[in-house]
């Protein structure tokens, strides 16, 4: 066996063979416990719009939406990992997409004054999220009770990325950010797969756009945000930003991320400790690591993890997991101190993650009788 450092749950070697084995490790078995299985408390005990799991952990309301999606994304994986979870995943997935659509989750975008309908205009932050996880339900589950909302959704963001003089749609007024794009973007696919259909097509331009303005040419990093109004970028580039969106694209053009994944890793990856660990400075210039939101290190896993490089994966892990300090009590995995406002959520996505590609090749189940 791999010599596991203390505080670390399991080895790399079994997280990357949970897929081959249709298993999932009981780390991951303990962390579905979480999220699952305390009476009132865990995130996913009811579909109704109590957040009571997001209080515990002091989650700001605007970081909800981001909680329920990672979740979802990663409980994807479990559905197509294990087939004996899959109901399960499914079902959280369902109550996940179910509470996204609560006020509480998207309040934050009347509160700023931007409008009283969430999915209206702008806000891809939000919306590419909830198309993503109604997409990914039906994709896992076979149920289609969320398809007329999914087939409007994606009509609204496919409409407003055509509309826009620029390729993709805006979180804020005047805000773009390219890993919310990622979401939207691949979303889009996700409904072709469901559908047949052909909004896919509008990747292309896309990735045209952001290797034309929004990369930085010597690091292939991506710049923190583009303001279309002035034309301008923040001079920042941001490695959870490139993080992020590097592992979404991979799942739709494998090529482009693979490209620029070399000089990320140069860029913004520090290895320490003899080797053993690695983490993330969130920007140029600057000896930390994990500046500004404080996920560069934990999205980096989920790109490593995507891009099967299980070096990185195992020594990023070595750095994030011990100090949150993991603790599993009567088969429930919970961290004392967890390092960012998603900590849980990207650990459980990177470790249960089979890949966007992967994801998009999954087969629905057979419809049941009793869904619509
Ligand atoms: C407008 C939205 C964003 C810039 C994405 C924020 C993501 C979280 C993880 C900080």
């Amino acid at each position: 066996a791999e010599d596991l450092l203390p505080g670390r749950l399991s080895t790399t070697a079994d997280y990357f063979a949970q897929r081959e084995k249709h298993t999932v490790t009981p780390d991951v078995m303990a962390h579905l416990a979480f999220m699952n299985y305390t009476d009132f408390i865990s995130p996913f005990y009811s579909r109704g719009c109590a957040f009571d799991a997001w209080d515990i952990k002091k989650t700001p309301q605007r970081i909800i939406k981001y909680s329920l999606a990672f979740y979802s994304y990663g409980l994807a994986s479990v559905a197509v990992t294990d087939p004996k979870l899959r109901p399960l995943a499914a079902h959280a997935v369902d109550i996940a997409t179910s509470k996204m659509k609560c006020k509480r989750v998207w309040e934050d975008w009347e509160e700023d004054g931007f409008g009283s309908d969430p999915i209206e205009k702008q806000n891809i932050m939000y919306k590419g999220h909830l198309n993503l996880m109604y997409g990914l339900y039906q994709l896992v589950s076979g149920n289609r009770k969320y398809e007329a909302e999914h087939k409007h959704l994606t009509k609204i963001i496919h409409d407003e990325i055509k509309a826009n003089p620029f390729a993709g749609a805006l979180c804020e007024p005047d805000n773009y950010f390219v890993q919310c794009n990622s979401v939207a973007y691949l979303s889009l696919w996700v409904y072709d797969r469901l559908h047949g259909t052909s909004y896919k097509a509008a990747t292309e331009p896309w990735l045209k756009f952001l290797k034309k303005d929004l990369i930085d040419p010597k690091t292939g990093a991506f710049y923190l945000s583009f303001h279309p109004e002035s034309g301008t970028v923040k001079p920042w580039l941001s490695a959870y930003t490139t993080a992020w969106t590097l592992a979404m694209v991979h799942g739709m053009d494998p090529a482009f991320s693979e490209r620029y994944y070399p000089a990320f890793k140069k860029t913004f990856v520090e290895v320490y400790d003899g080797g053993r660990k690695a983490r993330v400075r969130e920007t140029t210039n600057t000896p930390d690591a994990d500046g500004g939101v404080g996920a560069a290190s934990a999205f980096t896993l989920l790109l490593a993890r995507e891009m099967g490089d299980q070096t990185l994966f195992d020594q990023l892990l070595n750095h994030l997991e011990p100090p949150a300090k993991p603790k599993i009590t009567s088969a429930i995995l919970n961290y004392e101190a967890p390092s960012n406002l998603l900590f849980d959520e990207l650990l459980f996505l990177s470790k249960v993650h089979v890949g966007f590609g992967e994801l998009l090749k999954a087969t629905p189940p057979p419809a049941r009788a009793d869904s619509q």
